[in-house]
């Protein structure tokens, strides 16, 4: 059984629609740091402020912010985890990779969803959330591909990626997902 997983894909691939079914299925904790952040502006304090006006240009938030946030949840969690949307850049990266060590807890399958930019953009336009109008995603996009895209090799590199066709039903896709991540390590 894999209970540290990590979903990596461009922005509507559906990260969030199948990390909370996995986690769901194999009960391990399910952290978005888009949700987390999401939260945070919907509550109005300092760091959702601070975020706000940066995820509504479909940047990203600082490092040091999203960090802060997903060093507390790991810390204070006993068991296995999914995160979902995190990390997005090798500073990010680099510095999960220091905390695990740290936890002595390695990432075990690191789920990368492929999705073509026309059905990504179908998908998050017909979603409607603030920020998920034409201009806006194609800046969130473009900031996958510079600052996200490169994680895969970094990833590659440690063996971890298990590459899913996101196209189709969400059933569909879902089985996919859990049949990479119940493959042996
Ligand atoms: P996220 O919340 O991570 O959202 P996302 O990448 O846009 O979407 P996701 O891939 O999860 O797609 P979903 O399942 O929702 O990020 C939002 C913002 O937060 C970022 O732009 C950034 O500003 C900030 N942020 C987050 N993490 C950060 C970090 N680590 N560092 C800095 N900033 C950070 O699916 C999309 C839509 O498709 C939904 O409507 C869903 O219902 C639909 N869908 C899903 N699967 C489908 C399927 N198989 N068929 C049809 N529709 C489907």
């Amino acid at each position: 059984m894999s209970d540290r997983l990590l979903f990596l894909g461009p922005p509507g691939a559906g990260k969030g629609t199948q990390a909370q079914l996995l986690a769901a299925e194999r009960g391990l904790l399910h952290l978005s740091t888009g949700e987390l952040l999401r939260a945070e502006v919907q509550a109005g304090s300092e760091l959702g402020t601070e975020a706000q006006a940066v995820m509504a240009r479909g940047e990203l938030v600082s490092d040091a912010l999203v960090l802060a946030i997903v060093k507390a949840r790991l810390l204070s969690h006993d068991g296995g985890w999914l995160l979902d949307g995190f990390p997005r850049n090798l500073a990010q990266a680099g510095a999960l990779r220091e905390l695990l060590d740290e936890l002595k807890q390695p990432i075990e399958h690191v789920v990368l969803l492929q999705l073509d930019d026309g059905i990504l953009l179908q998908r998050l336009l017909s979603r409607g959330r603030d920020d998920d109008n034409e201009a806006v995603i194609r800046n969130r996009l473009e900031v996958y591909r510079e600052q996200t895209a490169p994680l895969i090799a970094f990833y590659r590199q440690l063996g971890l990626i298990r590459e899913v066709e996101a196209e189709g039903a969400v059933e569909a896709v879902a089985s996919r997902v859990s049949a990479v991540v119940s493959q042996p390590l």
